[in-house]
């Protein structure tokens, strides 16, 4: 019996770790592993192997959380880093199959928890192709993901083709953070960048200077390998999203239209929220041979004023 479809009572026999990791039954039945240690706090649903929170000790959450978030099988959660797998937006030739892929609604297995010499949390889940991954993507993959919880975050999606044939691989750590009021916050990193306008349909654009928001904001910047920083004057912080294996970061916000029109979203959600995306989309795509092994990772850290 793989760890998915253990209780929680058998996967605290077997991966809690006194004081430090447990997992609990959360909102809507979901299963989440919940990490405390000296650096931080973090809660990782199984469902989507969901990172949906991690607040440093001392300091405000890093990730923005929606409180009308719908915690059920088969629908994604609002905020947090929902894993976008293995494309990124609407799948590109079939409007029917699920936007963002297919794993953020996947129920993961536990590989193995683990607290390092200096007290840092590892979480390692996994996820396999099955019949119903088959029906939606005719694919063979292994993904597993490895969640470090210390003073920052770090969050690596590694993908395997497990098959014979060759597939495209992009996707997203979606990553929702929580700000003081969006459009005051800047976010430096991606001056000089190309970006693809998905608000005024995916036209080409040129980056000047720090991204500011006013409304709403989809953009996906390619060719991009550099740190972001987000710069926050009402949290006084700043936080970094260093990325390795990726290419392409997205920087939304729904704005107030869009966010009305969004159920899971409180009416005004959208001023406390940006996300900056570690991601391969569009031409950053990737094809994973046969064999081949491809590493998504995100480092989130936080820097108080
Ligand atoms: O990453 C930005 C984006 O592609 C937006 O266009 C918006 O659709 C957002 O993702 C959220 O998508 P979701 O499927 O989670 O509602």
């Amino acid at each position: 019996m793989t760890s998915s479809h253990l209780g929680v009572q058998e996967l605290n026999s077997r991966y809690g770790i006194e004081g430090k990791v447990h997992f609990a039954a959360g909102k809507g039945g979901l299963v989440s592993v919940l990490v405390k240690n000296r650096y931080a706090s973090a809660c990782i649903f199984l469902q989507g192997a969901h990172v949906t929170h991690f607040q440093p000790e001392g300091q405000q959450p890093v990730l923005w959380l929606s409180n009308r978030s719908a915690y059920q099988e088969g629908k994604a959660i609002r905020g947090g880093i929902p894993l976008c797998w293995p494309w990124f937006g609407d799948h590109p030739d079939d409007p029917t199959k699920p936007a963002h892929g297919f794993v953020r609604t996947s129920l993961w297995e536990v590989l193995e928890t683990w607290e390092t010499a200096d007290g840092v949390t590892l979480v390692r889940l996994r996820l396999e192709d099955d019949e119903a991954s088959r029906r939606i993507w005719p694919n063979s993959f292994q993904l597993e993901l490895r969640v470090l919880v210390g003073r920052s975050l770090v969050v690596a999606l590694v993908a395997r083709n497990t098959g014979k044939t060759p597939f495209p691989c992009g996707g997203a750590l979606h990553s929702y953070f929580l700000v003081g009021a969006v459009e005051s916050i800047e976010i430096f990193g991606l001056d000089g960048c190309d970006y693809l306008d998905k608000i005024d349909h995916f036209s080409r654009g040129r980056q000047g200077g720090t991204v500011r928001l006013a409304g709403e904001t989809d953009r996906i910047y390619v060719n991009t390998a550099d740190v972001c920083t987000i710069k926050d004057p009402v949290l006084s912080r700043y936080v970094t999203v260093a990325k390795k294996g990726s290419n392409s970061t997205v920087i939304w916000n729904p704005g107030p239209r869009k966010s009305a029109t969004m159920p899971d979203m409180d009416r005004n959600g959208y001023r406390q929220m940006v996300c900056v995306e570690t991601a391969n989309a569009a031409d950053d795509t990737i094809l994973l041979p046969p064999g081949g092994m491809h590493i998504l990772q995100a480092e989130i850290s936080p820097y108080p004023k």
